[in-house]
């Protein structure tokens, strides 16, 4: 039996980690280019104005709220990752054709919000970026390979952030409407696959993920009201704009992938609990309607939510037609833990039974066999992964090549837990785009050592380096994957 036949073999990026062109055409800043990079300890700061001029820098995630005249800002002698990243802006013909040759069936990118509407908040949308992604999905079509774009990746104009925190204001729904409308009907006839939010479980990553300016559980239980509203207007106007649009949300998987310490039942409960805490997102997004677990969970924290009377009818027509997913690694949830930790980064502790990696990401393909069942029983859609990789140092031989085994080693096996789901669970998997399918930025640490590529890019933690692309031993190997349809994993 093995893969589907016509099964989406791909590769996928943000924006914010690849495109680079920050101030190029037009575009404004968004929240990710007042980020600096980062350590796998500290992980990533954001920098700030004050009212007397001064620049402090904060972490990037859940920094202290803004002081009064206080804004976002990029300030001279930090270095932003995202200005450059990978420059794909400037090489995105060289690289299309590096997918070509790999022979993807698809390529999961994002659009930047700030490249059609530079504050949010222009009338008209800015014509040199609509055209950049116009000449992009007509190179990719050159190929065969069909776009899979992300409406909301980790970015945001930045000036929604200074004026009023972005998504914890309502305000967002109806900019976020314009911005996917502009693009729905511009590339109507280009791009069929659509993703609302990515990681929208992510979302307590705050000012990195959303542009949040405020972090309590009331200011992001908000957010996550106004960015499921914002998602299920999205489906509707997509399907009204184009009735063959596919439009998906997307969860990271790995947060709904808890196993309990032990066997304990109090063990058991605190695993579900915190899988809940993120199945949420989906639920809503899929049924049209908060799951009532949720909703006592917010009563139980004092949470209230505001939702207007319209707001039940949206979501119950606004449901996605097929759910996307990331998938890193599975965590461990205890009792002895009590509340989870507020911190975003915080891994869990190691499970005792896998291998990670230098980040402390464990290796678990048979939690990918698990979760994919898990959520096709859960909605009955189609799924879609759209991320799975290993961050991983590459050296470059003497020789002059990377070879990078252990990458192949982690893809072998995650596509064989895939192949596990679908041949002996029933699940219906469209497609894999493996992320960062070339080198990028890191969103966490915001480093370039921390690589996922097929394709090396010659570029340092610091933005040094000719950009050159190269392919690792993994190219060759992904490339047989995807021509034998899955079947040559060796
Ligand atoms: P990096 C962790 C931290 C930030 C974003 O992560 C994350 C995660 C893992 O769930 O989510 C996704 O680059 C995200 C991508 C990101 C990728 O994981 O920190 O959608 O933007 O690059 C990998 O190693």
């Amino acid at each position: 039996m093995g893969f589907p036949k016509g099964f989406l073999w791909g590769g996928a990026t943000a924006a914010n980690q690849y495109e680079g062109g920050w101030d190029a055409g037009g575009r404004g800043p968004a929240n990710s280019d007042v980020i600096t990079n980062g350590d796998p300890k500290n992980g990533r700061m954001a920098t700030r104005r004050l009212a007397d001029g001064t620049v402090e820098t904060v972490t990037a995630m859940r920094p202290d709220p803004l002081p009064d005249g206080a804004v976002y800002d990029t300030a001279p002698g930090h270095y932003y990752p995202s200005h450059q990243a990978t420059d794909f802006y400037h090489h995105f013909r060289e690289d299309i054709a590096l997918m070509g040759e790999l022979g993807l069936k698809t390529y999961r990118m994002s659009i930047s919000w700030s490249r059609i509407y530079p504050t949010g908040l222009e009338e008209t949308p800015n014509e040199e970026g609509l055209a950049f992604y116009d000449a992009v999905f007509d190179e990719l079509h050159k190929y065969g390979i069909e776009p899979m774009v992300t409406l909301h990746h980790f970015e945001v104009p930045l000036a929604l952030s200074n004026a009023f925190g972005a998504w914890q204001d309502r305000r967002m729904v109806e900019l976020f409407l314009k911005f996917c409308e502009t693009v729905f009907r511009r590339y109507r006839d280009k791009v069929r696959y659509w993703l609302t939010f990515n990681e929208i479980n992510n979302l307590p990553f705050g000012f990195l993920a959303s542009g949040m300016t405020r972090f309590d559980p009331q200011a992001l239980a908000q957010a996550a009201h106004h960015q499921f509203v914002a998602s299920a207007n999205a489906v509707r106007l997509g399907h009204q704009i184009n009735p063959d649009f596919r439009i998906g949300c997307m969860l990271a998987a790995s947060r709904v992938t808890v196993y309990p310490k032990t066997c304990a039942p109090e063990d058991v409960q605190a695993a579900w609990e915190a899988a809940c805490r993120n199945y949420f997102y989906a639920d809503v997004q899929c049924r049209g309607f908060y799951p009532s677990y949720q909703l006592q969970y917010y009563k139980r924290q004092g949470i209230q939510v505001q939702m207007e009377p319209e707001d039940a009818q949206i979501l119950r027509d606004g449901c996605v037609d097929f759910i996307s997913i990331s998938y890193y690694r599975s965590t461990l949830a205890a009792r002895q833990q009590g509340k989870q930790s507020g911190d975003p980064l915080n891994l869990g502790e190691p499970n005792p039974y896998l291998p990670c990696t230098e980040w402390g990401i464990t290796i678990d393909p048979l939690g990918f066999r698990i979760v994919l069942h898990n959520l096709y029983d859960r909605y009955g859609l189609p799924i879609m992964v759209v991320e799975n990789g290993l961050g991983a140092v590459d050296t470059v031989a003497e020789d002059g090549k990377v070879h990078d085994p252990y990458r192949i080693d982690f893809y072998r096996t995650h596509i064989r837990a895939m192949k596990d789901a679908i041949e002996l669970d029933g699940v219906d998997v469209m497609g894999y785009t493996p992320w960062g399918w070339i080198d990028i930025v890191s969103a966490g640490t915001g480093e370039m050592r921390k690589r996922y590529g097929f394709v090396y890019v010659d570029m340092d933690d610091t933005g040094h380096g000719t950009l050159a692309r190269s392919r690792k031993d993994s190219f060759a190997w992904y490339k047989k994957v995807i021509a034998s349809n899955g079947e040559d994993l060796d």
